[in-house]
């Protein structure tokens, strides 16, 4: 397979750089000095892209016109204009299931810290606070007969209501569809779900369906003592909304993992006290990543092995 030339047009892990290296020829147009004259010079010749996170449309596609395959890595692939994929018979997979558990932890995590303030009273004892000021506050909130609502119950949303029950709270949910497999109260609409919950997760997908969706009118049916936990993307929340209803107690607090421009996080949103802030962690253990890389490897070579991928994204299959 070291005759087919794969495109990377972002770094990858070791472990893909290496195993790609070994099967294929690789082209790093991120090392190029002149990317648009390395695209002219191989384009042509390239017949799989390995993507890390950046967006892939008719324009690169263009450029690769005799691309089969686009192995992105990361479950959520809003980054991919799939529509421009179809048109030009692409195929596109992605990196579901290895990533679940981890992403579920890390929400459960990040619900604790905002509910209970666990970085703001870490922040206090690194601080010398402890010892100069006495003890961290008594939180407001508890996660103690919580009602938690998940926007987006699907693999990685019912992890994390395994793990929500696990603390006692309830669980309620939206989506496009009822579930069949659950037996949790299914709301449809976001702002019925929202004003059945105090504890609004927000794990759907990116993309035009869902942008903004958690809006003024969401965040009002929260209420004041609601939090909004994102795991999910950054513009599934209208981030201007949010601000503005934690700023006038519309809810009471927040914990983000993805934001509307990233790394770019509002300095508006870093000064509100009751925010916890991750970048973008959701599933950045060594373990789970490598994990997610050997998958874009094995789609790779499964495709060109085989012509089937492993895990083709939905709109493929
Ligand atoms: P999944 O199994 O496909 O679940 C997605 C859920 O969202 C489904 O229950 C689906 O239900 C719902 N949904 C899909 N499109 C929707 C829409 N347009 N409107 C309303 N609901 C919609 O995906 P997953 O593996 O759980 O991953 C979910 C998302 O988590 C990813 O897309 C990604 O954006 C995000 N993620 C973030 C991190 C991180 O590091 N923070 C890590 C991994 C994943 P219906 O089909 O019934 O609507
Ligand atoms: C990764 C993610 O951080 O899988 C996803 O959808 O958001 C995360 O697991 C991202 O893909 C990094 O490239």
């Amino acid at each position: 397979m070291t005759s087919i030339d794969i495109l990377m047009p972002r770094p990858m892990l070791p472990i893909v750089q290496e195993q790609l290296d070994a099967a294929f020829t690789v082209h790093r147009l991120y090392e190029a000095e002149d990317p648009e004259k390395m695209l002219a010079d191989v384009g042509e010749k390239i017949r799989g892209i390995a993507m890390a996170f950046g967006p892939v449309s008719a324009e690169l596609l263009s450029k690769t016109p005799n691309a089969e395959i686009v192995a992105s890595f990361g479950v959520g692939y809003d980054h991919i204009n799939t529509d421009d994929c179809l048109a030009a018979k692409v195929m596109v997979t992605n990196t579901p299931d290895v990533l679940t558990e981890e992403v579920a932890d890390t929400a459960m995590a990040l619900t604790l810290m905002s509910l209970r303030e666990l970085g703001q009273a870490e922040t206090w004892l690194r601080a010398g606070k402890w010892a100069s000021s006495g003890p961290y506050h008594l939180t407001p909130a508890t996660a103690q007969g919580r009602t938690m609502g998940i926007f987006g119950l699907g693999r990685i949303g019912k992890a994390i209501a395994r793990r929500a029950e696990a603390f006692g709270m309830k669980i309620c949910y939206h989506g496009r569809n009822r579930q069949a497999d659950v037996a949790y109260p299914y709301h449809a609409t976001l702002t019925d779900l929202a004003a059945a919950c105090d504890t609004l997760m927000v794990v759907a997908p990116g993309g035009a369906e869902t942008k903004h969706a958690v809006n003024a009118e969401v965040l009002e049916a929260l209420g004041p003592d609601g939090f909004v936990i994102n795991i999910g993307r950054g513009s599934v929340i209208d981030e201007a909304a949010l601000i503005a209803a934690l700023e006038n107690g519309t809810i009471f607090g927040a914990g983000l993992d993805v934001f509307e421009d990233e790394p770019h996080v509002p300095e508006k949103l870093m000064a509100l006290p009751r925010v916890t802030l991750l970048p973008h962690v959701g599933s950045a253990s060594q373990a789970t990543r490598n994990a997610m890389g050997q998958l874009v490897v094995d789609n790779l070579k499964s495709w060109f092995e085989t012509g089937k991928a492993v895990t083709p994204i939905p709109e493929m299959r």
